[in-house]
């Protein structure tokens, strides 16, 4: 609240600000109030929301507000669609509160535009032409302002999809309107922004015009003096005068209120579909602070939502991706060697936590924006889930191909000896069998992994089986019962089990590729419903604001700029 003798040089965002609006969940709607010094702005803003006044109020000639001041309001308000959103207040300094003389500092103006949903314009009793005189910076806002990336020379026309509803509140309203004029707004449109109404100045008239043409809506409200005694106005706040406060003050006051209310919907961004968060409104303050501070930069409206949106969806991709590998990780480590059906529902449960953080992250995006992260989601967990698969067939085959080794050592090596030995000639080829099955069987009990492995390493063992009996055939020969054939019909056995276990393998990996897609699908299927709810509030809150401004357009006699719009 210290209060600049000097030229301010640069804004500064204070931190704490914006923590309080990441905290807000869901959409936000701004409301800020603009407008000359010491006008009974911060009053009327908390007024209009809260019992208590939330924003200081000032008692002297110097002005009380600096810089911007928030407010969160604690009730919760709902859309079109039955959507909550949340009310973010911005109370700001009179416009020419720092020095004002030379300087041309619009900056907090300019950030109001961007960041408002609806803009108050306050000022003391029923302006003239003079006045509107005053408001060059209005006319400036094209110069100060870049909507898209890409600045066409059309911009200005498109303003109106990103500024804010336009209220003009006059305060101190003592006189009555002309009978012909049936509301303030009226007034408003049919006289002071009448382009052919007789007197008009060109300065005048390109106020009036950029009013219209650059903001999504207007309106124009006026309040009576809340009191004729100087010492209640300027304690309205103060319990031993409230009684004092004018009744028609306080029930206009409720008027306006109401009005205010009605006008209140959540914030879109310049992307269709998409709408501001308590997050995005933090982010887009930094943006567009750091873009006003920059001399020579023009705040980038595109730009900014752009940066956010890429922020937030590769944060949201990281995060997703972690609890994906961290998800796998704990599950599978202890587990491997083991058979792929496990690692394909270990990665069926990381996959739809993954993509339910994916999904919760990105809520208030378009299908648009985040359609390439999901693709790299989708991609990453996939190579993620082909490593393990790999590791798992590795550890398999050192698993198996130990466990053989060792069976064989300890089961057949010992019959081959016996039959080198003296004793050689009393056996039977029946013994040499059954230590092969022997093997076979323990094989298949003790062996883990994956099963195609598992039936690989088997197969493999084969044509070493093969070279002992080789090197042994003159004393196998011998044997009455040898059977020359067998060997290799185990072999080819063998060799069929392997094929079958590839091809049920190479079956379950389509149905993993399957799933996946199908649980792409769905999250894009769920995201299409939100956003259709989303285009839905889009839809009806523009064309109920285009059909008025058009209609303020025609009536104020501007026929071109309607027709462009
Ligand atoms: N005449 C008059 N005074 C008012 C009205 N509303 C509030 N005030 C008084 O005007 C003084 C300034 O009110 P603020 O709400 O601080 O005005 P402001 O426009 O926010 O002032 P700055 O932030 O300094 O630009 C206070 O003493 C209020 O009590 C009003 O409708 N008419
Ligand atoms: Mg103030």
């Amino acid at each position: 609240t210290t209060k600049p003798k000097v030229e301010r040089e640069t804004l500064t965002v204070v931190p704490k600000a914006l923590d309080q609006l990441r905290e807000i969940k869901g959409h936000v709607c701004v409301v800020s109030i603009a407008g000359p010094c010491r006008k009974g702005k911060s009053y009327i803003l908390s007024k209009a929301f809260e019992k208590e006044l939330v924003f200081p109020l000032g008692h002297l000639l110097d002005q009380e507000t600096m810089g911007i001041w928030l407010w969160v309001v604690p009730e919760k308000f709902k859309d079109s669609t039955g959507r909550e959103f949340t009310v973010v207040l911005m109370d700001s300094e009179g416009i020419d509160a720092v020095s004002s003389k030379q300087s041309d500092d619009y900056r907090i103006f300019t950030l109001l535009v961007l960041l408002s949903s609806i803009m108050i314009y306050n000022s003391t009793g029923v302006p003239q032409r003079s006045d509107l005189e005053g408001m060059d910076f209005i006319v400036k806002l094209p110069q100060r302002i870049q909507l898209h990336t890409k600045q066409q020379p059309t911009d200005d026309q498109h303003f109106y999809e990103a500024f804010p509803y336009f209220v003009w509140l006059l305060r101190d309203v003592v006189l009555n309107l002309p009978t012909v004029y049936k509301t303030i707004k009226d007034y408003f449109i049919k006289n002071l922004f009448n382009c052919k109404a007789e007197g008009n100045t060109e300065k005048a008239r390109k106020i009036a015009e950029s009013i219209l043409k650059y903001f999504s809506g207007f309106d124009a409200f006026s309040l009576p003096p809340p009191a004729y005694d100087e010492e209640v106005v300027t304690n309205l706040n103060d319990e031993k005068f409230k009684s004092q406060i004018h009744p028609e003050f306080l029930k206009q006051t409720e008027d306006f209120k109401a009005v205010l209310h009605s006008k209140l919907s959540p914030k879109k961004s310049i992307n269709k579909g998409e709408f501001v968060t308590g997050e995005a409104l933090a982010a887009l303050i930094e943006l567009f602070v750091e873009a006003l501070n920059t001399p020579g930069a023009v705040p980038n409206v595109q730009n900014a939502w752009d940066t956010f949106v890429q922020t937030k969806c590769n944060d949201v991709l990281a995060d997703a991706l972690k609890a994906y590998e961290q998800e796998m990780t704990s599950f599978v480590e202890k587990k491997i060697p083991c058979e792929a059906d496990l690692l394909q529902s270990a990665h069926k449960n990381a996959m739809e936590k993954c993509l339910e953080m994916f999904r919760n992250g990105t809520l208030s995006f378009s299908i648009k924006s985040v359609d390439k992260y999901l693709k790299e989601l989708t991609d990453k967990t996939d190579s993620i889930m082909t490593s393990w698969l790999d590791k798992n067939r590795r550890e398999t085959e050192t698993f198996c191909t130990q466990l053989i080794k060792e069976l064989k050592q300890d089961i057949l090596d010992p019959v081959l000896a016996r039959l080198r030995s003296q004793e050689g000639s009393k056996m039977q080829f029946g013994d040499i069998v059954a230590a092969y099955n022997e093997i076979q069987q323990k094989y298949s009990s003790n062996a883990r992994g994956a099963k195609n492995v598992k039936a690989s390493v088997f197969m493999n063992f084969h044509p070493e089986l093969q070279k002992d009996m080789q090197q042994n055939i003159h004393l196998l020969q011998l044997m009455k019962d040898f059977d020359k054939t067998l060997a290799e019909e185990k072999a080819a056995k063998a060799a069929l089990e392997e094929k079958k276990q590839k091809i049920k393998e190479e079956k379950a990996r389509c149905e993993k590729e399957n799933r996946d897609k199908e649980r792409e699908m769905e999250v894009l299927r769920q995201k299409q419903q939100e956003e259709k709810a989303g285009l839905q509030e889009l839809f009806e809150k523009n064309l109920k604001d285009q059909r008025e401004q058009l209609t303020n357009m025609m009536e104020a006699n501007f026929e071109e700029q309607r027709k462009d719009r």
